[in-house]
């Protein structure tokens, strides 16, 4: 079977953040049937929805090559989640890890479980700016050019954390 470059959105706003979203790249790294992980750097962003007054995110976003379905991917995803703590307690609650598919390939579904590309990307700073620096010629199904995408987008509050110069080694 041909492998498929999909693309993962990493966020973190509890238990520090930082090291989260450090693991979580080791752990995708470590994803049975997949290879070729890229990762973007790391971005402390302000939160966007979900109710006032909770803290900053750590937002990156991973490249990875992968050999599984993206149902499958999805349930390593969720697995890798719940490994790193995190607590489904209450809807739009703080989290330890949140890990999304955004695109998989050039594939295209609407799906409770899983819509592809990522229903909300195409409007959040802190997914186009890491995505973009992976990948800055990318087409998102749908949407149009990536940075066309990331020039209209409303500005939000980011802060990119490392240098672009410092990245993949
Ligand atoms: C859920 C906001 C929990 C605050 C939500 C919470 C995000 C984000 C979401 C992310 C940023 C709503 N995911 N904002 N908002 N980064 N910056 O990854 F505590 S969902
Ligand atoms: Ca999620
Ligand atoms: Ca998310």
């Amino acid at each position: 079977m041909q492998s498929v470059r999909a693309y993962i959105g990493i966020g973190s706003n509890l238990d520090h953040p930082v090291a989260q979203v450090q693991h979580a790249f080791q752990a995708l790294n470590d994803l049975p049937s997949s290879a070729g992980v890229v990762r973007s750097p790391l971005y402390c962003t302000a939160p966007v929805g979900g109710p006032p007054g909770q803290p900053d995110y750590i937002n990156a976003v991973a490249a990875l090559d992968t050999m599984l379905t993206p149902d499958d991917l999805l349930n390593a995803l969720q697995a890798l989640e719940t490994a790193q703590g995190r607590v489904r307690a209450v809807r739009w609650g703080t989290r330890t890890l949140d890990l999304d598919v955004l695109l998989y390939g050039q594939m295209t579904r609407t799906d409770p479980w899983l819509t592809l590309p990522h229903p909300r990307l195409h409007q959040r700073a802190f997914v186009l700016h890491p995505l973009h620096d992976i990948a800055p010629l990318l087409t998102i199904p749908g949407r149009g050019m990536l940075a066309e995408l990331l020039a209209s987008c409303p500005p939000q509050a980011i802060a990119r954390l490392e240098q672009l110069s410092a990245l993949n080694f």
